[in-house]
C-alpha cells in the first residue's frame, strides 16, 4: 500500500464520536517511549506529523491521524512510565482503556515492544487484555536499528516466550531506518479490508454448515 496522504484529525481525552468515524482504525499501544508516535511518522513518512520525544510521557491524549482518507491511525498514551505522577498514569490508563472499549471500528492493534528488552509485566498485561477482549493484534518489535542482526535473532525468542506469540507473528521495525515499514503497511492493508459484518449474499461458515 502506498501512503498518499496523512493528516492529524483530532485529539481527545476521552472517547467520543469524531469526524469520519466509521472508517477502520488501527491503534498503537505500548509503554511510554517505545516509539508509537515515531512509528506513525514512519508510516506517514512525515517526521513532524505526531509529536515524539526522548522523554517518556509525550503523548497524553488519544490522537487520530487519517491516512489516504481511508483509515485512521490512533496514537495512544503509553503505559508503564514509573516516574509519572500516579493521577496522571491513571488518566492515561483510562484513556487507553476508554478508547479500546468504546470504539466500534478498531480493526487491529500494533502492540509495540522495544526489541532490546524483554517485554515488561505491563506489556504482558496489555497482551492479556487484548486477548481477553478478542482485539486482533500484532507484536511490533521496534528500534531494530539499535541491534545487529545476530542480536535481533536472540531477542525475538525472548519476546515470543514472554508474550506467547510465534516468531513469524512478530514484525521487526525501525522508525530510524524504515525497516519493516512495508510489512506493517501490508498488515494494515489486509486488516482494514476485513468486512465489519457479512455482506448480503456472503455465506458465513455457519450458514454453510446449516445448508449441508
Ligand atoms: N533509534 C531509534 N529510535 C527510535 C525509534 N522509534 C522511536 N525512537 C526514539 O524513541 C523516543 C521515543 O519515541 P516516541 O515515538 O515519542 O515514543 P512513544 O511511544 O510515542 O512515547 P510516549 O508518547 O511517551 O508514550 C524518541 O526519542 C524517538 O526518536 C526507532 O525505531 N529507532
Ligand atoms: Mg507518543
Amino acid at each position: 500500500m502506498l501512503i498518499k496522504s496523512a493528516k492529524f484529525v483530532q485529539s481527545m481525552s476521552a472517547f467520543r464520536e469524531f469526524p469520519g468515524q466509521g472508517l477502520p482504525e488501527i491503534a498503537m499501544v505500548g509503554k511510554s517511549n517505545v516509539g508509537k508516535s515515531s512509528l506513525i511518522n514512519n508510516l506517514a513518512r512525515n517526521s513532524r506529523l505526531a509529536r515524539t520525544s526522548s522523554e517518556p510521557g509525550k503523548t497524553r491524549l488519544v490522537n487520530l491521524y487519517l491516512l489516504n482518507d481511508a483509515f485512521f491511525l490512533v496514537d495512544l498514551p503509553g503505559y508503564g512510565f514509573a516516574k509519572a505522577p500516579k493521577q496522571e498514569k491513571q488518566k492515561w490508563a483510562d484513556m487507553i482503556e476508554g478508547y479500546l472499549r468504546n470504539t466500534q471500528h478498531l480493526k487491529h492493534v500494533f502492540q509495540l515492544v522495544d526489541i532490546r528488552h524483554a517485554p515488561t509485566q505491563d506489556d504482558q498485561l496489555m497482551v492479556q487484555y487484548l486477548r481477553h477482549y478478542e482485539i486482533p493484534f500484532t507484536v511490533v518489535a521496534t528500534k531494530a536499528d539499535k541491534l545487529s542482526k545476530a542480536q535481533r535473532g536472540r531477542s525475538i525468542p525472548v519476546i515470543c516466550r514472554t508474550l506467547s506469540v510465534q516468531p513469524w507473528e512478530v514484525l521487526v521495525h525501525s522508525s530510524a531506518d524504515g525497516t519493516g515499514r512495508d510489512a506493517l503497511l501490508d498488515r494494515i492493508e489486509s486488516e482494514i479490508q476485513v468486512p465489519e459484518s457479512p455482506a448480503e449474499g456472503y455465506e458465513t461458515s455457519d450458514n454453510l454448515i446449516e445448508d449441508i
